[in-house]
């Protein structure tokens, strides 16, 4: 059994440039980055999952600016280069290399089961490309050339993660060695999984073709509160107990993103607005949103006139990255028995 204690406290996650960051990406995920790179404990990685992308079409021109774009809402929603290794994938190439290692360690029926797959591929599952399919293998690939040995993720990661750690150990047990971390994935707080603001069933995306199920990190103070103000709800007013948002996913969804815009419980959120009605609540939500998010938009888009001094810093993060990586891809090719890595 695998002893996660004798690796270094190591963190990796990444976001897919496939469409501007939402408020979803932003709570679920780059929020809590931060918090794991400002408190101490990890060495922390993040990433542009740029390769992950291409899993469905992606135009040239918008991807470049996506990437970009991405990593100028990691700067400034506080993550700093300097502290964390901040890079695009597609710049570290021992992550596809590790990939095709764990395309051939995963099994079929694992990745046939991945409900994201089944849900992006749709009812054409014939016509997906065959990355699209594969890419929870690369993805274990990201997370475990680091050795990482915590992801914090949304709660629709979590099958994925699962599938790292079903990778892991089968490398380790069919080579009969202790190599690759369990890592641990790391879903928790009110914001796992932020819903559309149209439909409290699905989880808000960056890829839903309504722009107003969303709210973009790079939207204005009007957008942001006109698409609060226009949010599917109920007609009933807010509960007085968590317990009353059970069957209402809609004001369930607006509560926790309240709460979690705040730093605070849901049940919280509750005890300030019990028996208010959404006309009262949603100038709030809106207000809040605006004062928590324009400062980060403001300075994404001084960030992005420089693309220039970005590409700088993400050349210097993959060479950081590689630092790691190397060694243990090398330590992979090793233990299956390439010729030429090292015995
Ligand atoms: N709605 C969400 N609530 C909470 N967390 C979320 N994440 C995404 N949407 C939500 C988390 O953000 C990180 C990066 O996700 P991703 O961009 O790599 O892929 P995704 O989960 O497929 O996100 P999208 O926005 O839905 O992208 P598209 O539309 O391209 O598929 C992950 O940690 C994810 O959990």
């Amino acid at each position: 059994m695998t002893d996660n204690t004798t690796f270094t406290p190591r963190v990796f996650s990444g976001i897919q440039p496939s469409g501007g960051l939402t408020l979803g990406n932003y709570l679920g995920a780059i929020k809590r980055f931060v918090e794991m790179q400002d408190g101490g404990t990890y060495q922390t990685i993040y990433c542009m999952v740029d390769l992950h992308a291409i899993t469905v079409w992606q135009n040239p021109s918008d991807l470049r600016r996506n990437t970009r774009e991405l990593a100028a809402g990691y700067i400034a929603s506080g993550i700093d280069p300097e502290r964390s290794i901040l890079m695009n994938q597609s710049q570290v190439p021992e992550h596809t290399q590790l990939g095709w290692i764990f395309n051939c360690v995963a099994r079929m029926g694992w990745m046939k089961r991945m409900t994201q797959f089944k849900d992006k591929a749709g009812k054409n599952a014939e016509n997906a490309s065959l990355g699209l399919l594969a890419y929870p293998a690369l993805m274990a690939a990201d997370i475990l050339l680091y050795h990482s040995t915590h992801v914090p993720v949304g709660d629709d990661q979590k099958q994925h993660l699962e599938l790292t750690r079903d990778v892991a150990t089968k490398f380790n047990h069919d080579y009969g060695v202790d190599f690759f971390p369990i890592t641990e994935p790391v879903i928790h707080g009110v914001a796992t999984r932020v819903m559309s603001l149209r439909d409290g069933s699905k989880k808000m995306s960056k890829s839903d073709p309504s722009d107003m199920s969303r709210i973009n990190l790079t939207d204005d103070a009007d957008a942001i509160a006109q698409k609060i103000r226009k949010a599917k709800t109920d007609p009933e007013p807010l509960p007085d107990t968590l317990d009353g948002l059970a069957d209402r996913p809609e004001a369930a969804n607006l509560v926790n993103i309240y709460a979690a815009l705040d730093d605070r419980g849901a049940d919280d959120v509750i005890a300030e607005f019990a028996g208010q009605q959404f006309g009262a609540f949603k100038p709030k939500l809106a207000d809040l949103a605006v004062a928590k998010l324009s400062p980060i938009s403001c300075e994404m888009s001084r960030l992005m006139d420089d693309s220039a001094e970005l590409d700088r810093l993400l050349a210097r993060g993959a060479d950081r990255a590689r630092e790691l990586a190397a060694p243990v891809l090398k330590k992979t090719y090793e233990i299956v028995g390439m010729v030429g890595a090292g015995t």
